[in-house]
């Protein structure tokens, strides 16, 4: 089975508004992440009326491709496929909305890693099922990040997901350091962390100290 590490960093240049653009911000994100000491890293860039153009998710996929290699990291693309593929990225992560796991699975092969976003014991029984390598599970806490997410779930019913499959669970939504022991404790595998390592002063030191809680926890 996959061997998560127990930090998930998302980098998501949305949450920062610097003025500067998305790729340049895309890219020193990550970096600050990478020295921050993750293993395992996912891009966000949400396209649609607002959002990133799909030529820049697209260059940033590949800027993150090489520094994540370079440092020995895997590489996760929320929601499009087909830029995970172009940019030889290690995986996929997509949600109920996105293109079904099965699917997912017959375009990037058995080599690359399909991760479900879930929110109920039977949405992660079939993302097990539809061959899914890792659930997402959440959104566990309040969280500004994501405007459309479920209404928020429970320890208790993370526990109960989690037994309820064999594949890593990744708790999501408003981890902060405060709430990492919790989570861990409750069974989740690994968190993953937006707003409390893109919004922090110090991207770095947040990835360093949240990662330290999540293996500790
Ligand atoms: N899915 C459920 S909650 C969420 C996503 C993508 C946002 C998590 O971001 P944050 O800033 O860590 O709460
Ligand atoms: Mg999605």
């Amino acid at each position: 089975m996959l061997a998560l590490p127990p930090l998930y960093p998302i980098v998501d240049p949305a949450v920062v508004r610097d003025g500067r653009d998305p790729v340049d911000r895309a890219r020193s994100l990550a970096r600050a992440v990478l020295s921050g000491g993750a293993k395992i890293l996912q891009l966000r860039m949400k396209g649609g009326p607002g959002g990133a153009d799909a030529g820049d998710v697209l260059a940033a996929a590949k800027a993150l491709r090489r520094l994540t290699r370079d440092a020995g990291c895997l590489f996760i693309v929320n929601d499009r496929v087909d830029i995970a593929l172009l940019a030889d990225a290690d995986g996929v992560h997509v949600g109920q909305e996105d293109l079904p796991c099965v699917e997912v699975r017959r375009l990037v092969g058995s080599r690359r890693l399909v991760g479900v976003s879930t929110h109920t014991v039977d949405e992660a029984r079939a993302a097990e099922a539809d061959g899914a390598d890792y659930i997402g599970f959440g959104p566990m806490y309040p969280t500004a990040t994501k405007t459309d997410t479920r209404p928020q779930r429970t320890l208790d019913l993370l526990s109960e997901v989690k037994a309820a499959v064999g594949i890593p669970l990744v708790a999501i939504g408003g981890i902060t350091e405060a709430r990492i022991r919790d989570v861990r404790a409750a069974g989740a595998d690994s968190v993953a962390v937006i707003s409390a390592i893109m919004a922090a002063r110090d991207p770095a030191a947040a990835t360093r100290a949240l990662g330290r809680l999540a293996a500790a926890s």
